[in-house]
């Protein structure tokens, strides 16, 4: 069927051609340090990332997904036009993103919507419509605790057979999941990664990486879907064309 897409194979992004919006902000990207343009677009503002949420996790076939229970989780400054309410976090193994040509083992998207349209399938239809701020995690030879309230939920849904979704025995606080330094990134026009790839999205590239166990990102690459392991999730670099990445420095 037309919704069946993957990420190698008769599948992978070389066929999603007809699945994907065909445009000239496509994501991911490979961030040229030296050709971002230095400026001050003020900081990102996280309005409740450090409270303990209980939330669930979904293993949908492309990628782990977490959703947060409770108080609406909010996003603003970094020159953003409005608020932008956190909808989900999720997972690619490897990183989408490059810096440098260097890919990193994992990279974590927290996925917002701005609040001026009626919900996130909404905001997908506008270019300033969605906001998604990106981690990306480098090894190291200690695990991160601060991952532990969603790895140890991803072994319970990575078994496709068994069930796909269950709730975090552990309480999670989004701050954790952020670089100490939060404020500095590098920030670009793009598109969602996944089909159908809408150019809505203005990304935040985090400039500090968080550390992971090389055990730790084992778990992502052992989550099973219909066709078997999803060993990795992540499309492959899009042409930068006429855009410009920005690099905030205070
Ligand atoms: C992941 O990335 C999922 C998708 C998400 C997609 O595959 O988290 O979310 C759902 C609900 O399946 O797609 C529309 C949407 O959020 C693309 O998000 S991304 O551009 O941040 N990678
Ligand atoms: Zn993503």
């Amino acid at each position: 069927t037309a919704s069946e897409w993957g990420y190698w194979g008769k599948y992978g992004p070389k066929t999603w051609s007809e699945l994907c919006a065909t445009g000239k902000r496509q994501s991911p990207i490979d961030i040229v340090t030296e050709d971002a343009i230095r400026i001050d677009l003020g900081a990102l503002k996280f309005d409740r990332y450090d409270f303990a949420f209980s939330g669930s996790l979904i293993n949908n076939g492309h990628t782990i997904q977490v959703k947060l229970d409770g108080v609406p989780i909010h996003l603003s400054g970094g020159s953003l036009p409005s608020v932008y309410v956190l909808e989900q976090m999720h997972f690619h193994w490897s990183a989408e993103h490059t810096v440098d040509g260097v890919r990193d083992p994992l990279e974590l998207h927290l996925v917002h919507y701005n609040n001026q349209y009626a919900n996130f399938s909404e905001a997908t239809q506008h270019e300033n419509g969605i906001v998604v701020v990106a981690v990306l995690f480098e090894f190291n030879n200690y695990d991160n605790p601060d991952l532990m309230p969603i790895l140890e939920t991803t072994k319970i849904v990575s078994n496709w057979v068994g069930k796909n979704m269950a709730q975090m025995r552990n309480k999670l606080i989004p701050l954790l999941l952020l670089p100490k330094d939060h404020t500095t990134y590098y920030s670009y026009e793009g598109s969602l990664t996944t089909p159908g790839c809408q150019e809505s999205v203005m990304w935040f590239v985090m400039t500090e990486k968080l550390p992971i166990s090389e055990a730790q990102v084992n778990v992502f690459r052992h989550v099973q879907n219909s066709n078997g392991t999803l060993k990795y999730n992540y499309r492959p670099k899009q042409e930068l064309g006429n855009r410009k990445v920005h690099h905030r420095l205070e």
